[in-house]
């Protein structure tokens, strides 16, 4: 089925921030939209958005940049066959021309990526996490099982995300003992729920951050995870057994001039960073820490992997921002064993999917991951069941933004029978 027509829309993330959503209607007249997210603590080496920088909005608005992309960019696509991801993408990518989709903008890029991979589905009559496998499984010559994903809940919001003291910036659950992704999203809401309760009780603000996750006036990270481990105990859960911590340092947040600076002006290097995140595990069974370090602490980050890497997933970030090429570099010495993937890091759907093969060839761990700037879209729902990632980062179950992917992923596993790892997702 042909591509008719391309069209997009300025429209509002979860911040209020303009943000882009494009339209392909095919021949048949079927049409469907891609919608695309934006983070606050980026990775430098990310694909850049491209924005008015005049105008409403503070220059934030993209209108500008969208009728620019419907002149003189979107054309191109006309007439090409809506199934050929990989031949779209290609395009994408050779009439940009650039490293990070400087030229075009990848809000722009990925909004016609995504939005041809959701009309193909629709054109073929599949269900979209169906037709990512397929397309998954074609690309690679491969044969990736679908399955539901293990959750990552970031309950508890700090860093660039709220605007109290904690300088780490998200600080999550994964409900690792159970042997459904019903029962493991179920205890994470529960959780969730009994924090906002222990909370209150103790007098703290229950307001939320970016990303839905509470964001009391704590400043330590052991206070955070106090705080977590009652609400777990509360709501009748076992610490450990059933429910883990995992964090996200966003430690490029903080990094400056060869140290890790606190707001109580404490200063860390590289080496006491890591000694203090591996006195943090003895006391809380925290089994994934991603960012660790700053993105371009590669000596850090090859140390941390030698103490930490065998007991703990540690995910690059910042480190890896999706792309197969600075990836295949990290994989080379040693960094890290798993990867965050954000579609929005690299600007296409084809791109994205090779970096996740990459990590599957490789043994990395996968976690599919929204952006603190969300809209309601849940593509990253059937992405991470599609390529069977394993894993997904989607913030609290709190905010249409973030219970949007919980929602599908909920409905997914009620159509189908696909498997739940629970703890051994991360013990592979
Ligand atoms: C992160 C993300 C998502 P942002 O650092 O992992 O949680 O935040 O989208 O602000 O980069
Ligand atoms: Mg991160």
């Amino acid at each position: 089925m042909k591509i008719k027509k391309i069209d997009a829309y300025e429209i509002l993330d979860s911040r209020g921030t303009p943000t882009v959503a494009t339209r392909v209607t095919l021949e048949n007249d079927i049409e469907e939209f891609g919608f695309v997210p934006s983070g606050a603590s980026t990775g430098s080496k990310e694909a850049v958005e491209k924005r008015d920088k005049a105008g409403s909005f503070n220059g934030k608005g993209v209108q500008g940049v969208i009728t620019d992309a419907e002149k003189s960019f979107f054309p191109a696509f006309i007439g090409m066959e809506v199934e050929n991801q990989l031949e779209i993408d290609r395009k994408i990518i050779e009439l940009d021309g650039t490293e990070n989709k400087a030229k075009v903008g990848a809000n722009i890029t990925l909004a016609l990526s995504l939005a041809t991979c959701k009309a193909a589905a629709a054109a073929k009559k599949k269900k979209l996490y169906s037709y990512i496998n397929t397309l998954f499984n074609d690309c690679f010559n491969t044969n990736v099982q679908m399955k539901m994903p293990l959750p990552m809940m970031n309950i508890l919001n700090g860093g660039a995300h709220a605007n109290n003291g904690l300088d780490f910036q998200e600080f999550m659950i994964q409900p690792v003992g159970f042997s459904s992704f019903k029962k493991g999203l179920t205890c994470g809401v529960e959780v969730f729920n009994s924090l906002k309760e222990t909370l209150d009780k103790k007098g703290f603000s229950t307001a939320v951050g970016d990303e839905g996750g509470f964001a009391p006036e704590i400043n330590s990270p052991e206070e955070a995870l106090n705080l977590i481990s009652e609400a777990i105990l509360s709501s009748g859960y076992k610490v450990e057994e059933e429910v883990t911590f995992a964090l996200d340092c966003a430690s490029t947040e903080i990094f400056d001039d060869e140290s890790y600076i606190f707001s109580d002006k404490k200063k860390f290097s590289s080496d006491e960073l890591i000694n203090y995140l591996k006195e943090l595990r003895k006391s809380y069974p925290i089994t994934s820490i991603e960012d660790a370090l700053d993105e371009n602490d590669w000596q850090g980050w090859n140390n941390l992997t030698k103490e930490m890497g065998k007991e703990t997933q540690l995910v690059g970030d910042d480190l890896f921002v999706t792309n197969k090429d600075i990836f295949q570099e990290g994989i080379q010495k040693n960094l890290a064993n798993s990867i965050l993937i954000k579609i929005n890091q690299i600007g296409t759907l084809t791109e994205t999917l090779e970096t996740i093969n990459l990590a599957k060839e490789n043994n990395y761990k996968t976690v599919i991951s929204h952006r603190s700037g969300e809209t309601e879209d849940s593509f990253i729902a059937d992405l991470a069941v599609g390529s069977g990632a394993g894993q997904i980062k989607t913030g609290a179950p709190s905010r249409s933004d973030r219970t949007s992917k919980y929602n599908r992923l909920l409905m997914i596993d009620s159509w189908e029978n696909f498997e739940f790892l629970g703890r051994n997702e991360l013990n592979k």
